[in-house]
C-alpha cells in the first residue's frame, strides 16, 4: 500500500526517512532506523570528514540495509564530506541549510542518490533541473534550521512544481502525519524529533525527556534577525539569546554566544545553558521507544485511517 517511488529509489519498506539532526544522527541512530525498514541517516555537522568516515563503517556493521549521510552544507568541512560519501559508496545523501548544486555532478557520477531540503518552490524547481533524484519539503514546523513555510502550504506546491519525489518533512510526529502527508501528494515522510525520542538515539536523557514533557506551545525560533532562524525548546539559552539579538548584536557575536549548545545540550544533557533543537511536534510525543516500533506504529495508524477516505465515497461529495 505504501509502495511510494521513495521506496523503489532509495530500496526501502517504509517511506520514513530520518532527519539528519547533528551530534543527535549517529551510526546507532541511522541503524535502527533502517533496519527498522526506513532510511536512516548519519549527521555530518560540523564534523570533521574522518569522524564521518567512521560512522559511515560502523553504520555497516550494524546492518546491510541502505542508509544515508546528511551534509550540512554550512559546515567547513563539507567539501571533504562529499568526497568520503563518493569514497565509501554511501547509497543516499541528504543535504540541509544551502544549495548543494555544485556537488551534485560528482554525486551523480558516484552512484550516490541525492536528496536536498528545501524550503521553497524556486529551489525545489533549480534542483529538479539540475537532476537531484527527489526532494526534502521542510516545513517551519521543523527543529533545527527553518524555513518560513508551513509544511501544509510548502508541501502541495511543490508537488504541483515539480516531477520527482517529494517527502514531506516538519511537524510529522504519528500516522496521522504520515497520510496528511500523503494526501498532499508527499510520497514519503522525514521525521527528526520522533526519532530523537528512540531508545537507540544516543542523545542525553535529559534532552529526550525534555521533549517528552513539553507542551505546545514551547519551541520558539532563535536567530530571525540574523538570516538563519533556528527553532529550540524555550529555555535559559533561548531566552538570552533573544534578548542579545533585541539588543542588535552582530552574526558574529551571536555565533560566538551560540557556539557549542547543541552539544552541550545533547551530550553533556545541560538543558539549560544548551541549545535542545527540536520541532513543534514535540508536544505530541510522549514517550520514547525503539525506532521500529516508532515506525510500525505510523504504518498502522495510517493504514486504520485510511478508511476515512473509503467512507467519504458514499458521502454527498459523489
Ligand atoms: O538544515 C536543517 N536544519 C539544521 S542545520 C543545523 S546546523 C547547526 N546549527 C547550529 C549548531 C549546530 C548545528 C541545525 N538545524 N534543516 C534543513 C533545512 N535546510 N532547513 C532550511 C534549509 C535550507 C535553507 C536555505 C535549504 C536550502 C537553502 O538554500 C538557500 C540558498 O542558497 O538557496
Amino acid at each position: 500500500m505504501f509502495d511510494t517511488r521513495v521506496c523503489k529509489l532509495l530500496n526501502i519498506k517504509y517511506p520514513i526517512i530520518q532527519g539528519g539532526m547533528a551530534w543527535v544522527a549517529t551510526h546507532e541512530l541511522a541503524a535502527a532506523v533502517s533496519e527498522g525498514g526506513g532510511l536512516g541517516i548519519i549527521a555530518a555537522g560540523n564534523a570533521p570528514p574522518e569522524i564521518i568516515r567512521d560512522e559511515i563503517r560502523k553504520v555497516r556493521r550494524l546492518t546491510d540495509k541502505p542508509f544515508g549521510v546528511n551534509i550540512m552544507l554550512m559546515s567547513p568541512f563539507a567539501e571533504d564530506i562529499v568526497g568520503i560519501i563518493c569514497e565509501e559508496r554511501v547509497p543516499v545523501v541528504t543535504t540541509g541549510a544551502g544549495n548543494p548544486g555544485k556537488f551534485i555532478k560528482m554525486f551523480k557520477k558516484h552512484d550516490v542518490k541525492i536528496i536536498p531540503v528545501v524550503p521553497t518552490v524556486s529551489l525545489a524547481r533549480r534542483l529538479e533541473r539540475k537532476g537531484v533524484d527527489a526532494l526534502i519539503v521542510e516545513g517551519t514546523e521543523a527543529g533545527g534550521h527553518i524555513g518560513e513555510l508551513t509544511t501544509m502550504t510548502l508541501v502541495p506546491q511543490v508537488v504541483d512544481a515539480v516531477n520527482i519525489p517529494v517527502i514531506a518533512a516538519g511537524g510529522i510526529g504519528d500516522g496521522r502525519g504520515f497520510l496528511a502527508a500523503l494526501s498532499l501528494g508527499a510520497e514519503g515522510v522525514q521525521l527528526g524529533t520522533r526519532f530523537v525520542c528512540s531508545l537507540e538515539c544516543i542523545a542525553h536523557d535529559n534532552f529526550k525527556e525534555r521533549i517528552v514533557k513539553s507542551k505546545d506551545r514551547e519551541t520558539i525560533v532563535t536567530g530571525r534577525s540574523t538570516g538563519y532562524p533556528v527553532r529550540v525548546l524555550k529555555n535559559r539559552f533561548s531566552k538570552e539569546y533573544l534578548e542579545l539579538e533585541e539588543k542588535g548584536l552582530t552574526f558574529k557575536e551571536l555565533e560566538k554566544f551560540g557556539a557549542g549548545r547543541l552539544k552541550l545540550a545533547v551530550k553533556e544533557g545541560d538543558i539549560t545553558k544548551g541549545s535542545v533543537m527540536a520541532g513543534q511536534i514535540s508536544g505530541l510525543i510522549k514517550e520514547t521507544k525503539p525506532c521500529k516500533d516508532i515506525i510500525e506504529e505510523i504504518i498502522k495508524t495510517a493504514i486504520e485511517k485510511i478508511d476515512i477516505f473509503t467512507s467519504f465515497k458514499g458521502g454527498s461529495a459523489k
